[in-house]
């Protein structure tokens, strides 16, 4: 048996070798438990004497069988230190680094104006109903102001939301004036059915700003506006209120920022006139009011739709909105963190 175990033992080549032989020799139906099971049936003076031979046999296969484990691990360690080997001295390859895009940038700078002046963040649903997008914006179907905002329809009752206007009906219709005035903006995506040229686009964006509370008047959205203006573009920048018409304000109101010092940053995108549009405003209807259970008669709102995409523009004098879509990292990477 000696022999034969020192044969089987040198031709050992996994651990798979090392557990069959264990088995075989050193399990209960091995040879030497079964020698050492026999030791009780031999007469009395051989006992100790084969006993002790069997025992020491088992040990020495034991000990031997534990050798061969350890070289087989560490010759595995070996190998596999040899796969995973990291040469430190490479030069290493440069890492692409993102950056958010400069029109989150911009969005988030106005969001935290909006936020310091108390301000809520609200979001709504880009995929909107009819009813919220346009019937509680108090353009019931077939109204003719329909047309001002043309859209892309998923079925008769839902639609790409063409502004972020119903978050207004959305937020109006959830809020408790017991907890104090309502004010909130909303960003987001809006999709409009218009033919894309430097100043619109298909898909842009727009933050909605609503107050609601007693004795809200004109002159309080105008003193927002203008603040507004002046820290995002500086101390110098004016803004100016034009008469217009949104079926969900009256009186409506468009408003245009001037393009400071011409032939500077923006003026491209001012046409020559000093002056270019960023958002559409006006005092709540009373209908989206009464609409959302609010009593027109005790409290009054105003409402704004800006669009961030002519602010980044205006801001950074890029002079075709397109180049926000088009995904160009020479354009993009012009954009640092802060601007
Ligand atoms: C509206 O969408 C109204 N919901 C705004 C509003 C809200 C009025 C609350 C009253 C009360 P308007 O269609 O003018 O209005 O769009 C608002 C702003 O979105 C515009 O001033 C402009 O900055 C931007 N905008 C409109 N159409 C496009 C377009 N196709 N591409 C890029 N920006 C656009």
């Amino acid at each position: 048996i000696k022999a034969q175990i020192d044969q089987e033992i040198a031709s050992i080549n996994d651990l798979e070798d090392v557990k069959k032989i264990r088995v075989s020799y050193l399990g209960k139906k091995g040879p030497i438990t079964e020698a050492l099971r026999e030791v009780k049936n031999l007469p009395v003076e051989d006992r100790p004497k084969v006993g002790a031979y069997a025992n020491k046999m088992k040990a020495a296969l034991a000990d031997q069988l534990t050798v061969k484990e350890e070289e087989l691990a560490a010759a595995a360690m070996q190998a596999q230190l040899a796969v995973e080997a990291i040469d430190v001295t490479l030069p290493a390859e440069e890492i692409q680094l993102g950056r958010p895009h400069v029109l989150n940038q911009v969005m988030e700078d106005i969001e935290d104006l909006f936020i310091a002046m108390g301000y809520e963040v609200v979001e709504g649903p880009e995929i909107e109903s009819d009813y919220y997008n346009f019937e509680r914006m108090n353009l019931p179907k077939d109204h003719p102001a329909r047309d001002m905002q043309d859209t892309f329809y998923i079925n008769p009752d839902v639609l790409l939301r063409t502004h972020t206007s119903p978050v207004q009906a959305r937020t109006m219709d959830q809020h408790d004036f017991s907890s104090g005035p309502l004010k909130m903006i909303s960003p987001g995506k809006v999709y409009r059915r218009d033919d894309d040229d430097a100043t619109h686009s298909h898909q842009f964006h727009q933050i909605e700003g609503l107050v609601v509370d007693k004795d809200i008047k004109l002159s309080d959205l105008k003193g927002t506006l203008e603040l507004f203006a002046k820290q995002m573009f500086g101390e110098d920048r004016e803004i100016r209120l034009r008469p217009s018409y949104f079926p969900f304000t009256e009186p409506s109101v468009e408003i245009d920022i001037s393009c400071f010092k011409c032939g500077g940053q923006g003026c491209n995108i001012c046409k020559g006139t000093g002056w270019i549009e960023i958002l559409g405003g006006g005092m709540v209807h009373p209908n989206v009011l009464e609409m959302s259970g609010i009593d027109s008669q005790v409290y009054s709102g105003f409402a704004f739709g800006l669009g961030p995409d002519r602010v980044a523009m205006l801001k950074y004098g890029i002079d075709d909105i397109r180049h926000f879509y088009q995904n160009d990292l020479r354009f993009l990477e012009q954009f640092t963190e802060k601007g």
